[in-house]
């Protein structure tokens, strides 16, 4: 009788533990909005963009319209290997599908002066629900644990001292 009640506080942690993780993994959370046509509009001068970070939905078409107001820039996108340039008085068209989560520079892809190489911005292409389910489960598995090994020392501790 004395061990019964440890040893149901730690089903209910495992059972916690595991509620909890199969909520994580595999609730239908409404992810993200259905993917839609993102226009954004970027303006690039000597030596910056603005806005120097766009978000967009994994899934979204991106319809970037590059203006310059100095001389010629250029945008390269990382990791999704797509470029437009722009002179002053000539915007340019860029559009591609966001289909990678995850964040990446763009980067002027046209020599524009002394501090060129630095000229980026940032995408960011989210949310990455895979990865933040997979970072929840691992906190939960870890908070599970020690709810677990906590439960267990307190029962030695109860067999040891005070009935229960
Ligand atoms: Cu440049």
């Amino acid at each position: 009788m004395r061990e019964a009640f440890p040893a149901r506080r730690r089903w209910l942690a495992a059972g916690l533990t595991i509620g909890g993780l199969v909520l994580v993994l595999l609730a239908p959370i409404p992810l993200q909005a259905a993917p839609q046509e993102r226009r954004i509009s970027i303006s690039a001068r000597s030596f910056a963009y603005e806005p120097g970070t766009v978000r967009v939905n994994q899934g979204d078409t991106v319809v970037i319209d590059l203006e310059s107001t100095d001389v010629v820039h250029g945008l390269y996108v990382d990791g999704y290997g797509v470029s437009a340039q722009a002179e002053p008085g000539r915007p340019a068209q860029l559009t591609f599908v966001a289909n990678r989560t995850g964040a990446f520079r763009f980067r002027c892809n046209v020599s524009c002066g002394s501090l060129h190489p630095f000229m980026i911005g940032k995408l960011v292409v989210g949310p990455n629900l895979t990865w933040l389910r997979a970072v929840a489960a691992t906190l939960i598995t870890a908070a599970g644990a020690m709810l677990f090994f906590w439960q267990a020392g307190g029962e030695r501790q109860d067999g040891a001292g005070t009935p229960a």
